[in-house]
């Protein structure tokens, strides 16, 4: 399309023209970033054209990874850089007085999921495509996503996300495709050549319109697509109040739930869930019939990847179509059926485990209904077999029992594998919250350590590391970032470790200059940089570290000649709207801030930054400025945890329990490393097994924590009234549920070794080397390999299988 700078420039500057109507002197930055857009995505399209039609000819098998949710956030810059361009585009905008970076701002993040389980899904369409793998991914166009977050006076607000206010440039409506999805309605029965077959009647009919998004590969010529289905009013049925039919199939993709690791159960969700995977098997069915005419061997040229149990009625939905459409027998549908599916589970919350109650389930999908009771009969049929007589254990593993449907069991059922995506994770799930399912099907079960795109976490994001790395060991770590491991030969390179320190300070001022900006506050870059940002969650316990933000506080007080190298925390969270606990948090997050920030005693060694509106650009500026990555959930609950793997990736040493991914970490970085402490999951577990610990006792017997806890009920914090109480009850009131108070001691203990290791600079240097050097395990091109080659059974090129 443009083979220099120039060229670029000459078709900007006529495709601006085009579009606007308007020269050059006249136009926006918005005109400009959209302009932009466009001449990509037509840069992009002859590739796009070219993947579908070879996926199409040679028969390669194909992966669909079905989610509820693609956190993508901005895409200019990838696809610039996947594409091999950035620089010539660069040059060219800068001999028009335009800056790029400028340009990107313009950008509104596509924020179309809560967290780590909506980025993973962004990061493996990265390394699918970067990886020449035909995987693509189905999901929603939901027109308002994560809400934004605005802080009141320490309190969360919350506005409705506007990212299609002006259009979306990377996305391609393609309505000739649109397909109808029934919902309400009633089975009827009827008999075709003496069979007695089955068709949903009187459904109400919700059109899925696809938008399309083309995903980029790193300089290779693969496109994969992106679909995500808006919904939209069907076919008018007379006697219908019409407006309220438009608003009711509107509301279908209106929001995304806001809800991360928790289940919120409300009829609309299930309509998400069943529209998603309604409109996407017909899309794959189609697509796969106009190249092979017949259902047969659907499994062997096609994997279906259930992100976690959301799209899990994909399983019975394929089934009806085999059944009802297809004149399949039953036993011929579940064996395609059960070879096609993968599921990967996330969490082993209880909280979020997801149960449909069959009243709510029912009407609403009556066909789909009667195919998970039948399944679930057959399934418990075959138990009865194997264990006779053992009724409780079948009672635990039925897929539908005391009225609900759970989404876990037949996901599990449904599918060929079962995926934890950490190996503690997975260990947890096959020793306890899955055992009886692991007993019975062993060979489903199977680990797979998560991963994320070096490409944007690290090549994207921070330039300076990314110059330094290559300055040292070439660019091979680009494709192959397993060979960061190279840069271990540096670590004894004083020149080198101080480059790093200097890249480190380099991204700490660029951050220092964005909180000055958004917050007001001048931050000291000579600070330690300790971070915190991920989703507010109790499990997550941003509490452990404001409680110990206030014991260094009274430690100040109470000591004039305790010292300490100056700290600034940062925190990043967005709390379910209704999840008051999670709000009080961020409420006391900023009430110690108004306390510490600029009192006298403190003499500006602590700082508490609360960064509004955390989302996937923000963590761009954030995580490169990292010196300490907090990962301090208990044990147990973080089922893997990505921030972990990104704040390593740009050299920040993670202060962590031995939980999810971290405990990953540790073993690739080793424990010089890292910093280590509190409770294991063992630990925890077996506290849980006897009802808890007892909370109080460290209470009355820990002067700190006494001090800390009774300073959330006094009048030390200002702004506090009695919000803090229920935080006060949760920990002694409720006996702490997630062992604060009983990790307190190690967390500070450790605080303090992290905060004295940080005064040798050139030793921190080394460590933050190898944390860079070790973090190409976590990849997410090492993941989606392991997928490709355990899971899919696809490899590189190759056709067919
Ligand atoms: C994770 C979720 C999740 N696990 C329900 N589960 C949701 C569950 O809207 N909902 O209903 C939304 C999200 N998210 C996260 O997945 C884990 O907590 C992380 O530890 C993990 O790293 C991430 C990716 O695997």
């Amino acid at each position: 399309m443009f083979s220099d700078h120039n060229e670029f420039k000459e078709m900007f500057l006529k495709k601006l023209e085009m579009m606007y109507g308007k020269t050059f002197p006249e136009s926006t930055p918005q005109d400009q970033f959209f302009t932009l857009g466009h001449l990509i995505r037509e840069y992009i399209s002859m590739n796009w054209i070219h993947t579908n039609e070879q996926y199409r000819f040679n028969k390669r098998k194909q992966v669909y990874y079905l989610s509820i949710e693609f956190l993508l956030g901005r895409l200019l810059r990838q696809n610039l850089m996947n594409l091999g361009i950035y620089e010539v585009v660069d040059k060219g905008l800068k001999d028009l007085g335009i800056d790029l970076a400028d340009i990107e701002e313009i950008e509104h993040d596509a924020g179309l999921g809560n967290g780590g389980l909506g980025r993973l899904a962004a990061c493996f369409l990265d390394s699918l495509a970067s990886l020449n793998l035909p995987g693509h991914g189905y999901g929603i166009r939901y027109k308002h996503g994560l809400f934004e977050q605005k802080i009141v006076n320490g309190f969360q607000m919350e506005l409705p996300e506007q990212w299609l206010r002006h259009g979306h440039v990377w996305e391609v409506r393609k309505s000739d495709l649109t397909v109808e999805v029934p919902f309400w309605g009633k089975v009827e029965s009827y008999s075709e050549k003496g069979v007695l077959k089955f068709r949903h009647v009187d459904a109400e009919l919700v059109s899925a319109v696809p938008y399309d998004m083309p995903v980029v590969g790193h300089e290779t010529s693969t496109v994969n697509t992106l679909r995500l289905w808006s919904a939209e009013p069907a076919a008018y049925k007379a006697g219908k109040d019409l407006m309220k039919y438009k608003r009711e199939t509107e509301a279908i993709t209106e929001f995304l739930y806001p809800d991360d690791t928790h289940d919120e159960g409300k009829i609309l969700r299930l309509k998400q869930q069943y529209f998603l995977v309604s409109a996407s098997i017909r899309s794959i069915i189609d697509s796969y019939i106009y190249r092979y005419g017949d259902l047969k061997d659907l499994h062997e040229y096609v994997s279906i990847h259930i992100n976690d149990t959301h799209p899990v009625l994909a399983i019975p939905e394929l089934m009806r179509v085999l059944v009802d459409e297809y004149e399949f027998d039953w036993d011929e549908a579940w064996k395609v059926t059960t070879k096609t599916f993968a599921y990967t589970n996330h969490t082993t919350l209880s909280e979020a485990l997801e149960k449909w109650p069959v009243r709510i389930f029912q009407p609403l999908l009556p066909r789909v209904f009667m195919i998970v009771n039948e399944i679930n009969e057959r399934f418990c049929k075959g138990l009865w077999e194997d264990y006779p007589g053992e009724w409780k254990r079948i009672e635990d593993m039925a897929i539908i029992s005391h009225g609900e449907v759970k989404m876990a069991h037949l996901a599990i059922v449904g599918s060929f594998s079962v995926n934890g995506v950490a190996k503690i994770h997975t260990e947890i799930l096959k020793q306890r919250e899955m055992n009886l399912f692991y007993q019975y099907y062993p060979d489903k079960f199977n680990s797979k350590t998560n991963g994320i795109t070096h490409r944007r976490w690290l090549l994207g994001s921070n330039p300076p590391l990314s110059k330094l790395i290559t300055s040292a060991i070439g660019t091979d770590w680009i494709h192959q970032p397993g060979k960061l491991k190279d840069l271990e030969t540096y670590r004894d390179d004083a020149a080198f470790l101080k480059n790093l320190h200097e890249v480190k300070q380099v991204n700490k001022e660029r951050l220092a200059r964005r909180i000055y900006e958004n917050n007001g506050m001048k931050i000291d870059t000579d600070s330690i940089f300790d971070i915190q940002v991920k989703r507010l969650h109790a499990y997550k316990r941003q509490l452990l570290n404001v409680l110990h933000i206030l014991h260094l506080y009274n430690r100040c007080l109470e000591d004039p000649h305790f010292d300490f190298h100056p700290r600034t925390f940062i925190f990043g969270a967005k709390a379910s709207p209704g999840y008051f606990y999670a709000k009080k948090i961020i409420k006391l997050i900023h009430s110690v801030a108004d306390l510490v920030n600029d009192h006298p005693a403190i003499k500006g060694r602590l700082k508490v930054v609360f960064m509004e509106n955390y989302r996937v650009s923000l963590a761009e500026e954030i995580i490169p400025a990292a010196d300490l990555s907090q990962q301090i959930s208990t044990a147990s609950k973080e089922a893997s945890g990505t921030g972990n793997m990104k704040f390593m990736m740009n050299g920040a040493i993670t202060l962590g329990t031995l939980d999810g991914a971290n405990i990953e970490i540790l073993e690739q970085v080793g424990e010089e490393n890292i910093f280590i402490f509190g409770l294991t999951a063992e630990e925890v577990m077996n506290y849980q097994k006897q009802g808890g610990y007892y909370a109080m006792e460290y209470y009355h017997h820990d002067p700190r924590i006494k001090k800390v806890l009774n300073q959330l009920v006094d009048d030390t914090l200002p702004g506090a009234d009695d919000h803090f109480e229920t935080i006060y009850d949760s920990l002694l009131g409720e006996n702490d549920q997630f062992f604060v108070l009983r990790d307190f001691d190690s967390y500070a203990a450790i605080q303090e070794e992290a905060g004295k290791a940080y005064t040798n600079r050139e030793e921190w240097s080394r460590m933050c080397l190898h944390n860079i050097a070790n973090s190409g395990y976590f990849s997410s091109d090492r993941t989606i390999e392991e997928y490709a080659r355990n899971i899919w059974k696809i490899g590189q090129g190759s056709l067919m299988r």
